[in-house]
């Protein structure tokens, strides 16, 4: 059983939104493309209360960008994004909502940011994704969306401590990039735990011809 995770596909991270990807809409196709040929689609959102403290606003004197530490752990400070009910926080409308089976809502403790899908940075707390994936027999993971050397790295990290196979569909993620070539060490930091890379094309044609159905 393979399952896809559609990492934050939400306006915020597309052009024009709060904290924008570049070329971020650019992966909503791809997604589009591969969710007839997995079995189960998970999509996470970020889904901050207002006063979310990974916010540059919450912290005095801070602009975005800076890192804080937050109860222990190195925290970058954002824009005000993906608060949760607002239109910053829906995922794209491009994307087909219909094909998807589940929504992992993360970020929404007030003092501790959550980058993976299934754990928050201090490793505290799990959110449903793990319980979810378990119960559904899950063995096998796609990871892509927004943004790679964020939210896509920690969740395909954890995704492999989970014992998980784990894939990058490579041209299915952008990144922020805050320092230049976070992103391509962002996908070398991925291979070296063991996550195989590679493009949307390439996966759905092996996928084609392992399955048996
Ligand atoms: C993300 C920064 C802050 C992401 C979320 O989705 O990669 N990045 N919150
Ligand atoms: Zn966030």
């Amino acid at each position: 059983m393979n399952a896809l995770i559609l990492v934050d596909l939400q306006y915020d991270f597309m052009p024009g939104g709060a904290l924008a990807v570049t070329d971020g809409d650019q992966v909503v196709a791809v997604a589009n493309r591969l969710m007839p040929h997995v079995d189960m689609v998970v999509a996470t959102k970020d889904w901050h209360p207002t006063k979310h403290m990974s916010f540059a606003s919450q912290h005095e004197g801070r602009s975005v960008g800076e890192v804080v530490q937050l109860d222990g752990l190195d925290q970058v400070l954002w824009p005000d994004h993906c608060i949760q009910g607002t239109p910053g926080a829906d995922l794209h409308k491009a994307l087909n909502t219909q094909r998807i089976h589940h929504v992992v809502r993360k970020g929404t403790n007030t003092r501790i940011d959550s980058y993976s899908g299934f754990f928050d940075n201090g490793h505290r707390q799990t959110t449903e994704l793990a319980t979810l994936l378990r119960k559904s027999d899950v063995t096998d993971v796609v990871v892509m969306g927004l943004a790679t050397d964020y939210c896509v790295k920690s969740t395909a990290l954890d995704a492999v401590e989970f014992g998980l196979n784990t894939t990058l569909i490579n041209d299915g993620c952008r990144g922020v990039d805050l320092n230049p070539g976070d992103v391509d060490r962002s996908v070398a930091d991925m291979q070296a735990v063991g996550v195989r890379v590679m493009d949307a094309n390439r996966w759905i044609d092996e996928s084609g011809r392992t399955r048996r159905d």
